[in-house]
């Protein structure tokens, strides 16, 4: 069963991205999954070209230097061709009602005047499909995904039935797994707000590659009310393994060893990213190496589809 999952180089890679998915995927992942960095998914707004180039090279860096099966890792636009190629495909498979009914987007286009919503890149509409692309090129069967991702894989889903039921079997049709309640890291600033790489204000937010000091300073000013704290002992026990015990009225002490904790699990990381990021051919290798097999495994199913509907 091939799982598939991703990390949209959005921003730097935050300590929620790391506990709950990128160590994960070097924990439990087996060498047939799929792990990519979504660059094309992060063009759907604004961007910067130089960045986006920047924060995808790092974002594949610190998947490697996690642990994630190099076999396994990939970046999506080194399939840029195969996945243009099946995303009008299923473009033309799925309607406009469908794309314009997922909630992310009415959510993401909504802003208060209309004039705003029209401004919004055509790609905010279409990603689903590109998503649906992603999954059923590498015949993912399973693709765990958080609440607000649900939506998009029941119409990945719904396209592969509806091109099978057409023109011909060739989509495994994937399920959406919700992975068991691991612990969704909060902002340490503002801890009704999930952490986020692209959060504004980064003091709540701790990135893999923040310096140790730097960690420490982010983590002792992390609010102190009962969310703050409880948020912080969540990631004590994710860092650990253990239970924190009750640090009540000693929270100076609780930041503390949260701090140690959070820099002795980040240390590895970031060491092996930083003499990752400076072996540019050894990178390139590993990156060529995962594009060659992610394309391999996709070109049967993108020629099937393609004869099946008439090209080719
Ligand atoms: N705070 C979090 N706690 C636990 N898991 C988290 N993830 C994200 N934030 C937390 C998980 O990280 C994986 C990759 O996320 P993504 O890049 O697909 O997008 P996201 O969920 O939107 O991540 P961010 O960091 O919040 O990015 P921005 O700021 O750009 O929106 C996913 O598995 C996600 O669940």
């Amino acid at each position: 069963m091939i799982r598939l999952s991703a990390i949209t180089p959005s921003g730097h890679v935050q300590l929620g991205n790391y506990l709950g998915a990128v160590r994960r995927w070097a924990r439990e992942g087996t060498p047939d999954d799929v792990y990519f960095i979504s660059d094309l998914h992060a063009m759907t707004s604004s961007h910067n070209p130089a960045k986006l180039r920047t924060l995808t090279r790092e974002q594949f860096a610190v998947l490697i230097a996690t642990g994630v099966d190099p076999h396994s890792v990939c970046v999506q636009s080194d399939l840029v061709r195969e996945l243009g190629a099946l995303t009008w495909v299923l473009e033309c498979t799925c309607t406009y009602g469908e794309a314009a009914r997922m909630t992310q987007f009415k959510e993401k286009s909504a802003k208060t005047n209309s004039a705003s919503r029209s401004s919004v890149r055509l790609s905010l509409l279409t990603y689903p499909v590109l998503m649906a692309a992603d999954i059923l090129l590498q015949g993912a069967g399973e693709v765990p995904v958080g609440e607000d991702q649900l939506q998009h894989v029941e119409l990945a889903r719904a396209l592969a039935r509806r091109f099978n039921g057409t023109y011909g079997e060739v989509f495994t049709v994937p399920k959406a797994v919700v992975p068991k309640a691991g612990a969704r890291i909060k902002d340490l600033a503002d801890p009704a707000r999930k952490m986020a790489k692209s959060a504004r204000d980064s003091t709540g937010t701790v990135f893999v590659l923040d310096p140790p000091d730097l960690v420490r300073r982010k983590i002792r000013r992390a609010v102190s009310s009962p969310e703050g704290i409880a948020n912080l002992a969540d990631v004590l026990t994710a860092c650990t393994g253990k239970e924190a015990e009750d640090f009540t009225d000693r929270y100076a002490e609780l930041k503390d060893v949260v701090a140690d904790a959070v820099i002795e699990e980040l240390r590895p990381v970031r060491e092996r990213t930083v003499e990752l990021l400076e072996d540019q051919p050894e990178l390139d290798r590993i990156r060529a190496s995962g594009a060659s097999r992610a394309r391999s495994r996709a070109q049967h199913t993108l020629d099937a589809a393609l004869r099946l509907s008439g090209l080719t």
